[in-house]
């Protein structure tokens, strides 16, 4: 049964402020810091009980608000794969969230009964958050939870989203065939280190390369990195203030150099022309690589540069491995991959768009043998398919050529974090296909040339109307209003235009490209007259 006198006192600490409602989105709860208390409690508990609805598998929870300014926090859980919490059980923990104090027990009891949780079954969590001022008494508060009832709990201490998917994998599948790697940090540094070197090894020495730690946890994280890489990979950290307040994502990281289209401040007169440079977010998931041309302008390499890059790089190591019709390669992106993207991308392999949010392109790339998805926002992996990883550690080849490329590509298996976008992994991949490539920044970055772009925030009093087909590429609600939008995008020369809801913010999201900037931006500046 359930230990409600230990849990009422437990919770009687972590009050619900009854005016505030809570909602576990596509990136979990997030919301203000300081009134996350109750929710982490809760969280701890909710946490306990998916582990033990699993036989006792281990469960992840990650407390950051990722992007987000400073003062924001959040928290989501990893299912035993790895991967992101099941979906049905996102309106669970939306439900405990909610409930208020006096309902808290009878709802909880509701809980696991309908959900036919076995109570005398162990739970097992292990938990991380980023370097945010809120996070440590959040943390104290998932402990409570976890105590109140009975879970073993793991501290990893800070870290990154991609280091808590990781560990998680990797406690779930020791001892076993499929043992993802060593389940601690440094087991995660040895892995993609070790994987690095051997994939760089005899290449022509790798040129300095800035990386931005957005003033958040990738700092620390990519310090210990070098350690590992040594003379291999020369980085330079800049934004690692941690411990200053409100440095973290401020005038830095992914998100600003994505939405911004510029560089950090911080890093004006740091770059020669060419040379490399890439942000990190706060929870170090997503990348973004850039750097200033000859005539000084700003060139930004995004989640489908990288796409294009590593996409390109495996599709060719497979042909070299011998494996061209038995290992089938395909990308995964979303309605905001740019068009330039898609037509390179399809020319050379199968290309799926999905709907926004890791989830859904995680899912779909899982339907190739080897599925490459990226965000263009920067977020994104590789995964290999369970046979897939079998047939190349199994594959004869019949060439020296093609040893060779055998080889890479299990390395590739080692190196890439496929449970989850990794900036870090990310990062490290990139320099491993420029490495073999000979490619600088410049030449990744003529693969093909971005379509100018714009993206439009539209504040409406109600986006629950806006209701999207086709991947979100296609509006099906307000009625009429799709014919305008693709009357006004054919208006210009490679005009295209999409309107969808945002599932973060309240507010309406218009994307636009067209051949010219002014024509993108005037695009999307009249869709948005449509919208408002
Ligand atoms: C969330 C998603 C991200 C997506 C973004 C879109 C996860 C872990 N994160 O941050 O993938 O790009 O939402 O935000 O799924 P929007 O719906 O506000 O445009
Ligand atoms: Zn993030």
């Amino acid at each position: 049964a359930l230990p409600v006198d230990t849990i009422a006192e437990y919770a009687a600490r972590h009050p619900k402020a009854p005016h505030l409602h809570f909602s576990y989105g596509t990136a979990g709860f997030r919301t203000l810091g300081v009134v996350l208390d109750s929710v982490l409690f809760r969280v701890g508990i909710l946490a306990a009980l998916r582990s033990k609805r699993l036989d006792g598998k281990t469960i992840g929870v990650m407390i950051t608000a990722s992007h987000n300014p400073e003062e924001d926090n959040g928290v989501k859980l990893v299912d035993p794969r790895g991967e992101m919490l099941e979906a049905a059980w996102e309106n669970h923990a939306t439900t405990l969230a909610n409930a208020s104090n006096e309902e808290f027990l009878d709802v909880l009891r509701q809980f696991v009964q309908t959900a036919r949780i076995d109570l005398s079954k162990p739970s097992r969590v292990v938990y991380g958050r980023d370097t945010r001022p809120t996070g440590e008494g959040l943390v104290q508060a998932l402990r409570d939870g976890l105590a109140a009832i009975g879970a073993e709990g793991r501290d990893a201490g800070i870290t990154t989203t991609p280091i808590v998917h990781y560990l998680v994998k990797a406690i779930n599948t020791k001892g076993t065939k499929q043992e993802y790697g060593e389940d601690s940090e440094e087991g995660y540094f040895e892995k993609m280190s070790e994987a690095f070197r051997k994939l760089v090894s005899g290449r022509a020495r790798i040129p300095q390369l800035i990386v931005d730690c957005a003033n958040g946890v990738g700092a620390p994280i990519v310090k210990k990195m070098t350690e590992y890489l040594g003379e291999t990979l020369p980085i330079v950290l800049v934004n690692t203030a941690i411990d200053t307040p409100g440095a973290l994502n401020h005038n830095c990281g992914a998100d600003f150099v994505k939405t911004r289209q510029t560089l950090p401040p911080s890093l004006h007169g740091m770059m020669k022309p060419g040379q490399r440079a890439c942000s990190f977010d706060g929870d170090a998931d997503r990348l973004m690589y850039y750097f200033i041309d000859e005539r000084g302008y700003f060139a930004m390499l995004d989640g489908d540069k990288i796409a294009a890059l590593v996409a390109a790089f495996i599709v060719d190591l497979a042909r070299l491995a011998g494996l061209a019709d038995k290992v089938k390669v395909g990308v995964v992106q979303t309605a905001y991959a740019n068009g330039a993207s898609t037509k390179y991308l399809s020319e050379r392999l199968p290309v799926r768009c999905v709907p926004t949010g890791v989830k859904h392109l995680h899912h779909a790339a899982e339907q190739f043998d080897i599925g490459v998805y990226f965000e263009a926002n920067g977020h994104g992996t590789v995964l290999f398919s369970p046979s897939t990883i079998e047939r190349l550690e199994t594959h004869e080849p019949s060439t020296p050529a093609q040893s060779t490329a055998l080889k890479h590509l299990n390395n590739l298996v080692q190196l890439i974090n496929q449970t989850v976008g990794d900036a870090l992994s990310d990062m490290l991949l990139v320099e491993v296909v420029l490495a073999h490539k000979a490619y600088s920044a410049i030449e990744w970055n003529s693969l093909y040339s971005d379509l100018p772009n714009r993206l439009v925030k539209v504040y409406v009093p109600n986006r629950n109307v806006f209701k999207t087909e086709d991947a979100e590429r296609r509006l099906v609600s307000p009625a009429g209003l799709q014919p305008k939008i693709e009357e006004l995008a054919r208006r210009y020369d490679g005009g295209r235009s999409f309107v969808r809801p945002s599932g973060t913010e309240d507010v309406v999201r218009v994307y636009s490209e067209a051949v010219l900037r002014s024509q993108a931006d005037e695009l999307a500046f009249r869709v948005a007259g449509l919208v408002y």
